[in-house]
Parts: C-alpha cells; structure tokens; sequence
C-alpha cells in the first residue's frame, strides 16, 4: 500500500494549531482587520439621537450574534469531547488491513464525545439515558468514526423506526414536556407495542441508563461490522470499549439531585480529570465470528437487539485510548464535529444489519442542515490528516481553494487525476459480498425473538441489581397517565420475568399478568453484571466534613492516604477561609455545605469539630450523612465525628468505617471507597 502520509498521536493537535486564535492581548477589530476605536457606545445622531446605519462596527457585532446558533443535534444533542490517541496492543492485520491496525505500539489521534441521547443542548447529564460513545479515528487512511453507545444493543431493528422511537422519547408535542426523560405516556406506548425494543429496556431500566462518569461506563459499536484482511478474507466484528476503572453507577435517588445540585456533572467531571492529568483509559475489543458460522448461534447475528455474550464469543483486548486533552473551544470543536457510522477505512465493512445500513444515509444528511451545507468536512475538527483531493467543488462555506482548470473525471486536461487508486495503492474497495432474494419490505424471521436476550439480562443481574430495575420500572411506569399503557408494558414484561412484571404491577396499580409467556431462558451472562466489575479507588472524590478543633494528626494522615491512593479531597465547612486544629495546625476550606452535596462525591469521612452556629454545622454534616448513607456510600468517621454519625439516621454496617485511631483505618476507608457502594447496608427495608 501507499504509505506516504506518516500519522503519530500528535498529528491532530498539529493540524489544529493552524487555526487556533489566540485574542488575549491582541487589538480588537472588525471581521475585516480594521482597528476599532470604539466598543460601548453605538454612532448615534446626538447624544440622545437614534443609531446610525452606518455604524458597521455595530452593524458586524450584532449581525453576527444574530447567528450564533446552529441546530441541535436532534438526537444526542447534549454531549462533551476531548481528545486523545488510540495505541495498539497487538497486530490485527491476520483479522483486518486497516493501516491503524497493523503495528503494535503505533498510535493514531482520537476524538471522542460522550452523550446523553433524548435531552436537549442544555438538560441536565445524569437523566436516565443510553450515553452516546463516539470517536473519531484520524487515520493515515482517512477518518475512522465508530459511532457507538454505552448499551450494546438497541430499541429497533430497523432504522425505518428510528423517527417513531424517538418522535415518542422525546417531550410530547402538545406541551413539550417532560425534558430529557422517557418516564412518559409516547414512549412506553411505543415500548409496548413495539416489542422488539423488550432486551433494550431491560439495559435502559437497568444503573447502564445512570453511570457515575462517562469514565465509568462501557461503548460499544452495537452493529456487527466486518474485518477485511490483506488476502479478501473477512470476519464478522462487534466492537466494545473497556473503561479501565471499571463500570460504576449512580443509584436514581441521587442522579436525579445531581440533576439540581449541578447540571454539569458528568462533563464537570471528565474535563476536571483530563485538567488535573488523570487521563481517562479505555480499552478497545472486539468479537470476531467467522464468516463460516454466520449461523452457529441462537441469534441472528445482525439483528442489533442481540448481544454476543462474552462467555460464548470472547472479547479480544487489541488497544487502549486514553484521552488526555480538553478542547479550546467546545463549539468549534465539541458541537461541530460529524461523526458518521459510514467513515470506514479499508479493512473495516459493514454488514446488511438493517439498523446500521439506515444510519449509513442519516449522519451525513443530518449535518447538511446541522453544519449549513456540504462543505462541513472542512471544518478543523471534521479534516482528516491525510490530504484529501476531488471533484467536489463549491457550496456554502467553501475554504479550500482549489488550483487549475479541471474539476471532472474523466479528464485529459490534468492527466486524468486526481486518479483513482487500485485496491493494492489503499483503494477502498467494497466488500464483495454475495446478496440474492427479492426486494421487500419485511424482517427476517430469525429476528423474531424478543424475549430470550432480555430474559438473559434478568437473570445475569444480581438481586440488587433487579430491584434497581423493579424501581425503575415502577417510577417510569408510575409516570404514565394511561392505564392501558400501564397495563400494556406489565403484560409485556410477562414475557421476560414473571416476578418482575407483578412487582411493576403491585407498584403503579395495574393487575397482574394473565397470559403469561415467559421467556424459559435460564442461562446467564456473568459479563453483564456491574458487580463483576474493577473496583479501584482512583479519581474517587471524597468530601472531608470539617470545623475548627480538628485531630491535625488524623485528618492528615487520612488526607495523605487517599491521595496516595489517586482519589481526591475536598475539605467542606461552614465558610470558605481558614480552620484551626490541635497544635495550631491550619487548614484551607475547599468547599463549603452551601456550594456541593453529598451527591457530588463518592465518599465522605466526617470530621466535625466547632463552628460559629454549632446547630447549624451539626445539620449541615447530619444531612450529609443521611445522605451518603442512602446512597450506600462510603461514610467514614473520626474519633470526633461520632457524635454527628449518632445524631443521623445511620446505622452501623457495611461501608460504615470508624477511625478509632488504628494503623489500618486508612486502608479500610480506601477500600470501602474503592468498593463503589454498599448495597448490604439497610436502607428503605430493602437486603439482599
Ligand atoms: Fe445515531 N444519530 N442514529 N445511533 N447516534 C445521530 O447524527 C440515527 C443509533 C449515535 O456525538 C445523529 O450527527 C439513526 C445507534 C451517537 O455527535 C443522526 C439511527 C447508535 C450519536 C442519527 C440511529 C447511535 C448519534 C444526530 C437508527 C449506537 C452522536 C446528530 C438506525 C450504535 C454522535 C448526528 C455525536 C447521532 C441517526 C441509531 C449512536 C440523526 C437514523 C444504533 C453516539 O444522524
């Protein structure tokens, strides 16, 4: 192959330094470069007169911020990005001749965005939700995007349903309510009486649709892809992204407070890691089936309601991104970049899955009318860092200027180039898979199974994990003001689980199922609990609760351990300024009761002490730890701190750590923290 264009991780961040524009410290001018002498006061006929036409300075400011706005994304149009580089463990060139696949150890520029799907521009981030997980691959070939989401399978099977789905997600119509919420008559109407979505709820209804970070959750590429080697040989691919820290939830209580207590948490969160140089890593694997066993399984392996568990079809680890930049300027970066599930780069194919064949003519439609025009490949965040060269000319926005007479294939003029390349020069050339039948417009029968997979989710969640579903379904279902809806969805989730469906019923009034069909599945998929997931303490925050009269001893050797340990601390109080512990020890307060929550943090160690309004900053820590506690969070107190944990309605147990001045109180705590949550513990009558 042609490999004159060499690509290194930095080879994006280069291409951008092109455009960046610094203006701190610079003269202001207009858009023309004219010096402007004046910036508060339009040119007016007097001192009391009316403005002037003529003033253009004015005219050129208002103008353009007349124009500030484009069109949100119409699905997933509240997101967050950053960049990075994808390196390669190992070569894949017996599976795949993608160039960035070839090298171990190469490594290719990234940019990846994460984001909620139904809400818009500006809802809050910890809705119940699929999370959007896009990246963008700037090959030496040209632009790799893997366009996927944080649940591998999806509401439809094909893409002609995607306007109903989300035509009934989104806020009903009459009175656009609610916001960034499926909790509402359209979309369990659309639920029930489109049954193929039943395995997807059960992810939706699942802690997937409320992840604590977007550095805590799966992607996947949810469609089965095709690796194409050297030799023509091809394999069928899924594609899944492993987050090093493993998969962390929020619990629903929580997540919707946070929706409150700050609407930016989840890219607050992502933005302060990649600041504060804790770069955030995934792990990228795939599935491989070959071409031969296309119908080994159980499932129709192109029907995107289907996982392939990974006890049957193991997920190979080939790579690892890490994102490690914030962008400069979110709009011109963040909100303009078009990813497209159709930017492939040789050895990489798709399949006739029919959701993905639909998506392949959306994206690029969506960003005529979202980015103004056809030229939007032009833009720095969307240009490839290899050159591109065609026929395409003109339209809205055209940067380039392309040199010469010719602008059609074939041609004389110019040597007939830009010219094609064979196969061998990285062509790219269409899988040529064999296709015979009729047209028609209808689903394959192997597509027809709506229940085994869900079945399978049920019965891979641990008891937690179900009654988090059985909650979420209650409070969805609750939401609904049709009782035939209601009773709709309870008869239909017969069909996975019984015992599921008459706990629904019990909690938003419907009768219990009749017909009862339920799936006979009564495998499990290990890979699919959250409770087999990494337990690490890095990067968790940890709130310390504090006042004047502190044991200076044990606050800092508690403060050194968790950093030591990669978490963070905040030291909260009941004022910003200066607090004074045993021995004239001084502290900074961080944060106080009034700026964060306990729901912003991941932990708290309860320190107490003294402070202006005793009553007050005993309420302040009480209600914190109230809180944490129902939220099973790690809650650790000290030897001061006894008093203010007697005073909640905490009770002692798991995730419950008393400093009682031991050596191995800090590692316990760290533990704890590490542990996620401690979903023993009693709360609302519920144990598992
Ligand atoms: Fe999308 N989707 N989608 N989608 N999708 C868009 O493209 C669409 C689907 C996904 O951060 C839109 O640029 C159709 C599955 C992500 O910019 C639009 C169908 C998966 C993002 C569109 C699907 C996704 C989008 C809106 C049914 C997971 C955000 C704005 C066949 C594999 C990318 C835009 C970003 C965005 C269409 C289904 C993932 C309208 C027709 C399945 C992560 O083109």
């Amino acid at each position: 192959m042609d490999r004159n264009h060499s690509v290194d991780a930095n080879s994006k961040d280069n291409q951008l330094e092109h455009y960046r524009s610094i203006d701190k410290g610079k003269k202001l001018t207009t858009n023309q470069g004219l010096k402007v002498s004046e910036d508060e006061h339009s040119l007016k006929a007097g001192y009391r007169g009316p403005t002037l036409i003529e003033d253009f300075h004015f005219r050129e400011k208002i103008t353009h911020f007349d124009h500030e706005r484009i069109p949100e994304r119409v699905v997933h149009a509240r997101g967050f990005a950053a960049h990075g580089e994808f390196e390669l463990y190992e070569s894949m060139k017996k599976y795949t001749k993608a160039a960035f696949l070839q090298e171990a150890g190469s490594k290719t520029p990234v940019f990846t965005r994460f984001s909620t799907v139904a809400g818009s521009r500006g809802s809050g981030e910890t809705v119940r939700d699929v999370r959007g997980f896009a990246v963008k691959f700037y090959t030496e070939e040209g632009n790799y995007d893997l366009v996927g989401n944080n649940m591998p399978v999806f509401f439809i099977q094909d893409a002609i349903k995607f306007p109903d789905l989300i035509h009934a997600v989104k806020p009903e119509p009459h009175n656009e309510m609610p916001q960034a919420a499926s909790a509402h008559d359209t979309f369990w109407d659309f639920v029930a009486n489109n049954q193929e979505s039943a395995h997807m709820i059960m992810w939706h209804m699942s802690d997937r649709a409320i992840p604590r970070s977007f550095r805590m959750m799966e992607g996947f590429g949810v469609h089965t892809f095709r690796f194409v080697n050297e030799e023509g040989l091809a394999h069928f691919v899924k594609f899944h992204w492993k987050p090093k820290l493993g998969v962390h939830s929020l619990v629903w209580d929580e997540a919707q407070k946070i929706n409150g207590k700050d609407p930016d948490f989840h890219r607050r969160d992502l933005w302060e890691a990649i600041e504060r140089g804790d770069f955030v890593e995934f792990e990228l694997g795939v599935q491989l089936i070959e071409e031969k066993d296309e119908f080994m399984f159980d499932f129709d392996i192109l029907d995107p309601t289907k996982i392939w568990p990974e006890e049957q079809v193991p997920v190979k680890i080939i790579g690892k991104m890490t994102l490690n930049r914030n962008v400069d300027n979110v709009f011109a970066e963040t909100e303009q970049v078009a990813f497209h599930p159709g930017n492939v780069v040789p050895g990489i194919d798709f399949t006739n899955d029919p959701l993905l064949q639909g998506r392949l003519f959306s994206y690029t439609d969506t960003q005529l009318i979202r980015l103004g025009g056809p030229n939007f490949h032009e833009l720095p965040i969307n240009r490839p860092v290899c050159p591109f060269h065609n026929n395409q000319r003109d339209g809205y926005g055209r940067q380039t200027i392309n040199v010469g007479q010719v602008s059609y294939h074939k041609n004389s003029l110019a040597d007939n180039t830009p010219s094609v390349s064979s196969e061998e020069e990285g062509g790219y050339v269409h899988y040529q898979e064999k296709i015979e039948g009729r047209k028609i417009q209808a689903r394959s029968e192997s597509f027809a199974d709506h229940f085994s997979q869900a079945k399978l989710f049920w019965n891979s969640m641990s008891l937690t994990e179900k009654k988090h579903i059985v909650d979420a379904f209650s409070f969805e279902i609750g939401k609904v003001k049709s009782m035939s809806v209601r009773q709709q969805v309870v008869d239909m989730f017969a069909n996975v689980d019984v015992g599921l469906a008459t706990a629904v019923a019990e909690a938003v009034g419907a009768e219990f199922p009749t017909d009862i069909k339920e799936s006979p599945v009564t495998e499990s998929s290990p890979a699919l609990s959250q409770l087999n997931t990494t337990m690490l303490p890095d990067t968790r925050k940890v709130a310390i609760l504090i006042g004047n009269g502190f044991d200076g001893k044990e606050v800092e050797s508690l403060v050194s351990s968790c950093l030591n340990a990669g978490m963070s601390v905040d030291l909260v109080g009941e004022k910003f300024g200066v607090l004074y512990g045993e021995g004239d020890l001084m502290v900074e307060i961080d944060e106080t009761f009034l700026t964060v929550h306990p729901t912003l943090y991941d932990a708290i160690y309860v320190v107490g002490g003294e402070a202006d309004n005793m009553k007050k900053f005993t309420m302040d820590i009480v209600d914190f730890i109230n809180e944490a506690y129902k939220h099973y969070k790690t809650i650790g107190i000290a030897s001061t701190g006894k008093v203010f944990f007697e005073a909640s309605d905490a009770e002692m147990g798991a995730g419950i750590i008393m400093n009682e001045g031991s050596d191995v109180f800090a590692g316990d705590f760290i533990d704890a923290v590490a542990a996620h949550r401690h979903w023993s513990r009693k709360v609302y009558g519920w144990e598992e």
